[in-house]
């Protein structure tokens, strides 16, 4: 049976915005109070993921989530009218108001870890979404993503769905940001790749000073037992807490895979060359490893440029290409790299850029905008067909986006509940088109 690789990017919500949210992500930080545009920035992710559908890959969407979310301010007790949830907010907790404002929701790949049916002993697609407890602003993202994964993934025949860990730092998940699927074609049974921050209950374990450490080894077990997935085939590997200390906060911020190739900076991982032996020998000494210099690229260029935050994806050719933001033909090493790398004897051939500076203004690149799902010709037709974009849908959600978003958006517009009443009647609109049924949570 045929296996495809299908990516479902987040659309990014009408609230989106620089709030500072995320201690250890240096572009969220550096962006912080800027006026931002939410309307370019749906347009920016949506054309994005566009490309990759005209590129001939399977592509679909995500809708975002309800914000501000008054539902989670009254459970922190702000009561009264959505008027005065909002003020109340606002004045008396900042902070929290931030948080239940943010459209952090659009990076997908921290909505949920995925394995694919050939690697799971049930031999169903898994999902568990991820609690992402590191962040205020994104553990109120999970109850939502779960809802939503399943009125896009609804058959239980093909399609497994568990909630997300518990909310403790013991189990702090990030999804699919720190695990990659290595494997010779996507039919084969796979090897899923976890990367973890910290072992926090390992006094010996090595941790970053300055930032935290997101991803949990206990999380990625705990995700990788519900999967049923074959300890032989399941790999950990830690993070270089000196590069999570200069900024790498999710491991797809300096390492990518697709197939049998893995693309990453030589200070990624620790003690890397061990685990990397034991990936290839599970692909028959198939494994392509394309190391990154810091000779070539500091790490400080990877953060800034996103080089690592890159999709990689297959051409119907049976070629590799890269996805990258603009930041990397910007920055002069990076590109200089990139241009060299085309023309020497590695998989990845091609290199597409593209314009997603609003989200990357907030740390989040082309790869951290989709959810990778593998799935075979009979699951693809398990999918909720109407969120599978094609020419139809591209109209009708770049309609969409022109008629409902707003082009200039501060953090204080965000406590007027005409602003609120706009987004209910536009995220009504979307789960109509995409048929998701009643997935928000309004009082
Ligand atoms: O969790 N930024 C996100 C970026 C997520 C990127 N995802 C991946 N690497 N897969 C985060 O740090 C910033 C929000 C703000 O500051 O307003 C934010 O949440």
């Amino acid at each position: 049976m045929k296996y495809i690789e299908a990516n479902f990017d987040g659309l990014v919500g009408p609230t989106h915005n620089y709030s500072g949210l995320s201690f250890g992500n240096v572009a969220s930080q550096s962006s912080a109070k800027q006026v931002s545009n939410p309307k370019s920035a749906a347009l920016q992710g949506l054309k994005k993921a566009k490309a990759l559908a005209d590129m001939g890959l399977t592509q679909g969407i995500l809708a975002p989530q309800m914000r501000p979310d008054v539902y989670s301010l009254r459970q922190l007790g702000f009561l009264g009218s959505d008027s005065q949830v909002l003020e109340k907010a606002f004045k008396q907790a900042p902070t929290v108001f931030n948080a239940c404002c943010s459209a952090s929701s659009m990076w997908a790949a921290n909505a949920a870890t995925v394995s694919p049916s050939p690697d799971t002993a049930d031999e169903k697609v898994h999902f568990t979404a991820a609690n992402l407890t590191d962040k205020l602003h994104r553990s109120i993202e999970h109850p939502t993503t779960s809802k939503i994964l399943k009125a896009i993934f609804p058959d239980e025949r093909y399609f497994s769905h568990h909630s997300a860990l518990p909310s403790h730092l013991v189990f702090g998940d990030e999804g699919a940001a720190n695990h990659t699927r290595l494997c010779n074609s996507y039919g084969d049974k796979g090897l899923e790749l976890f990367t973890y921050g910290e072992h926090v209950s390992s006094s010996t374990s090595e941790r970053p000073k300055n930032y935290p450490a997101r991803q949990k080894l206990a999380a990625s077990q705990a995700v990788a037992r519900l999967h049923q997935l074959n300890p032989d085939f399941t790999a950990f590997i830690q993070q270089n807490p000196k590069v999570i200390d200069q900024g790498v906060f999710h491991n797809d911020v300096i390492a990518v895979g697709n197939l049998n190739t893995l693309f990453y900076h030589q200070d990624a991982f620790i003690n890397q060359s061990t685990v990397f032996e034991s990936i290839n020998t599970r692909l028959n000494e198939n494994l392509e490893l394309i190391e990154v210099p810091s000779s070539k690229v500091s790490v400080k260029d990877a953060v800034s440029s996103y080089l690592f935050n890159t999709q990689l994806i297959e051409l119907s050719n049976g070629k590799m290409a890269l996805i990258a933001p603009l930041e990397c033909q910007e920055n002069n090493r990076v590109y200089a790299y990139l241009s060299e790398l085309t023309t020497l004897d590695t998989s990845i051939r091609d290199v597409n850029y593209f314009d997603v500076k609003q989200s990357m203004q907030n740390g989040g690149g082309p790869a951290c905008l989709r959810l990778r799902v593998v799935l075979s010709e009979s699951e693809l037709v398990a999918v909720n067909p109407s969120t599978l974009l094609n020419n139809h849908l591209y109209i009708e959600l770049e309609s969409w986006i022109n008629q409902h978003y707003r082009d200039q958006l501060e953090i204080k517009d965000m406590t007027d509940v005409a602003f609120l009443n706009e987004i209910r009647t536009a995220l009504d609109e979307l789960t109509q088109i995409l048929a998701l049924g009643s997935i928000y949570s309004f009082q």
